[in-house]
């Protein structure tokens, strides 16, 4: 399915012909039941390019937000200025990411707005990076060829607030995509949520791309507060020596994820956060 809109579901069949189904008896019911991404079988009918959805085909992985099913890669992209980066709204989604086991590329989008001492001190707050960081402009098409190599033959989503760009990247490396872009708000310096569904696009000459509507707010649901430190891949290698087992790397003496933090070998911030989402499900969980 690569599109819903109006109760209808736009599905492209493996010539590449779409056809704008319903959905039968249960699918139709559930709100969500069938999302951008998702394999379905429909037959063809009811006129030209209509057809019914009969059966949904089982998931490989499932995001809520952005809501899209089957995608392999997930591409965060964070805006460096016009809107200013949100750096927990960041780690929350690599940490949903890393639930469905994605691939994750993350772009530093609208490098032409920062000069050269305002990149390094970004920089000097992110690093050590667990995940391949890109610098992009979609502006003056900085980093466009190397994305466009990442998303090459597979089926990845872009994730991130509105305004960040991730509709402008998509029409910089394939100008045929046309995708609608707005303006960011100069009064809040928010976008102003210009993609509004989530559409599943096929890229030359190979793979696919989801485009989605930003989002500023991401909950946690279903996660277990004992899943979240496999979900920072940089605690690993350190959480192996942590004296107790299952250690929360929260207030354990002798915490091994705790003495990389104080030595600079793993990224103060991303621990912040990692100990505000896990206050914030320990919370759920009383
Ligand atoms: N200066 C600069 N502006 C950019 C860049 N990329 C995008 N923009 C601008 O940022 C604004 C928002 O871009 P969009 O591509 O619509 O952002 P989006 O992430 O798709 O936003 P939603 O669809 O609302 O989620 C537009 O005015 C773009 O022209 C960039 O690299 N540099
Ligand atoms: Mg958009
Ligand atoms: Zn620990």
């Amino acid at each position: 399915m690569v599109r819903a809109a109006g109760g209808f579901f736009a599905v492209r069949d493996a010539e590449g012909r779409e056809y704008l189904c319903r959905a039968r008896g249960r699918l139709k019911q559930r709100e969500g039941a069938i999302l951008v991404g998702d394999r379905v079988l429909f037959r063809p009918g009811g006129g030209a390019g209509a057809g019914v959805i009969e059966e949904l085909l089982p998931r490989r992985n499932v995001l809520v937000r952005p809501p899209v099913a089957n995608v392999e890669q997930l591409v965060l992209v964070i805006a460096l200025r016009e809107p200013e980066p949100d750096w927990n709204l960041a780690n929350r989604i690599l940490v949903l990411a890393g639930h469905e086991k994605l691939d994750v590329l993350c772009c530093l989008n609208k490098i032409d707005l920062v000069d050269e001492g305002e990149r390094e001190a970004i920089y000097r707050t992110l690093e050590p990076f667990p995940y391949e960081l890109l610098w992009t402009s979609a502006k003056i098409g900085a980093g466009i060829e190397p994305l466009r190599e990442r998303l090459q033959g597979r089926t990845s989503v872009f994730a991130g607030p509105s305004g960040v760009g991730k509709s402008s990247l998509l029409n910089a490396l394939q100008p045929g995509l046309s995708l609608k872009t707005g303006e960011v708000s100069g009064k809040i310096g928010r976008g102003r949520h210009t993609t509004r569904h989530a559409e599943l696009l096929p890229l030359d000459p190979a793979g696919f791309v989801v485009d989605t509507p930003g989002f500023s707010r991401l909950s946690f649901a279903g996660l277990a507060p004992e899943e979240l430190g496999a979900l920072f891949p940089e605690f690993a290698g350190h959480a192996a020596r942590c004296p107790f087992r299952n250690c929360s790397h929260i207030h354990e003496p002798g915490c091994a994820v705790r003495k990389a933090v104080s030595r600079g070998e793993i990224n103060a911030l991303r621990y912040e956060h990692y100990r505000l989402f896990w206050e914030e499900l320990t919370a759920k969980e009383r």
